[in-house]
């Protein structure tokens, strides 16, 4: 009896202690930034091919495979909670589709945002251009939502559409919000071709772009450096969707693991891969389909995106880095 006492009194002294050492903890530490499963993302690339094939092989603007992209990526975020909103436009006789996705919660006069094109060209299923950023977009949010994560920031995801005709989706929404709007946006990352199959591990150059932009360079350069990863800095100048958040003085970057350019001996030597072949070369063709990825580059640039959203809206990281 008298020894049960003991034993209970240890037990409950124990537990106060544990849970203090966890509150403690829970308080001081930065929200780390998960890893997200690499199973996940290729199931989200699965289901793209899947609505290619069912539409006539392709998930471009105006056609069929891009309306049920939209609605794929919608239905995952919308159950997961996010308040998904869709922006029409019309392009070439077509309706097109921007999907938006807020994230509930964080000051949104303070609103960081992360997007990537979802259509593709009509020659193929547009895989690793785009359905890579796509995807990879979309675990992570869903890995938002998983974790119920707590922004002071306000966290908001955008799909572009027709953005292989010249980057249409993007700038319609940009330059459907009003000043007030663009001025609550702080900064744009953009995810376009992260999983090509000779991979180059690319971070967008702040030269030239909005004050602001060299900070977010620097967080994806550190993101790869934990990693172990070596990266270049590209000027993606106006070959995708930041461009138009550019034009309207938002802060831009973003990662890219490249398209028709050739790897160099150099590149390959510290990257692996084949130098003197393009890094993607499938670039809009027919054969840019499922196994046209990098599981590796498509893995690491999920993570670093998911770097980038806890480390720009989540409350202690924000404490730690200020
Ligand atoms: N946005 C892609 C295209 O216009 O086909 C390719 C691309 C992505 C180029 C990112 C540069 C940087
Ligand atoms: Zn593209």
């Amino acid at each position: 009896m008298k020894l049960r006492l003991v034993l209970g009194s240890v037990t409950a002294t124990a537990a106060l202690v544990v849970s203090g050492i966890a509150g403690t903890a829970t308080a001081a530490a930065p929200a780390a930034p998960p890893t997200i499963p690499t199973a996940n993302i290729q199931a989200h690339l699965t289901e793209l091919g899947k609505i290619a094939a069912a539409n006539g092989g392709n998930r471009a603007h105006g056609r069929p495979g891009y309306k049920a992209s939209v609605d794929y990526v919608k239905g995952k975020l919308d159950a997961a909670g996010f308040r998904t909103t869709v922006h029409t436009f019309t392009q070439s006789g077509a309706t097109g589709y921007n999907l938006i996705a807020d994230w509930p919660g964080g000051d949104e006069n303070n609103t960081i945002m992360f997007g990537g094109h979802l259509d593709g060209v009509t020659a193929g299923a547009g895989i690793n251009d785009n359905g890579t950023g796509s995807s990879g977009l979309l675990e992570v949010a869903l890995t938002v939502a998983k974790q119920q994560l707590k922004t002071t920031k306000h966290l908001r995801f955008g799909w572009w559409g027709a953005e292989e005709l010249g980057l249409i989706g993007s700038t319609r929404w940009v330059a459907s919000l009003s000043a007030a709007q663009k001025a609550q946006i702080k900064a744009y990352l953009n995810f376009d071709m992260i999983g090509s199959p000779n991979p180059g591990y690319f971070v967008y150059s702040s030269a030239g772009q909005p004050t602001g932009s060299a900070a977010l360079t620097t967080l994806l350069e550190n993101y790869f450096r934990g990693a172990g990863v070596q990266t270049e800095q590209t000027s993606v100048g106006g070959r995708s969707d930041h461009a138009a958040f550019a034009r309207a003085g938002i802060a831009t970057g973003g990662t890219f693991t490249g398209a028709e350019g050739r790897k160099t001996a150099a590149q390959a030597q510290k990257w692996g891969g084949t130098a003197n072949q393009a890094y993607d070369p499938c670039y809009h063709r027919s054969c840019d389909g499922v196994n046209n990825v990098n599981a590796t580059a498509l893995s690491r640039n999920t993570n670093a995106i998911a770097h980038a959203v806890w480390t720009l809206t989540a409350p202690a990281a924000l404490r730690s880095a200020a």
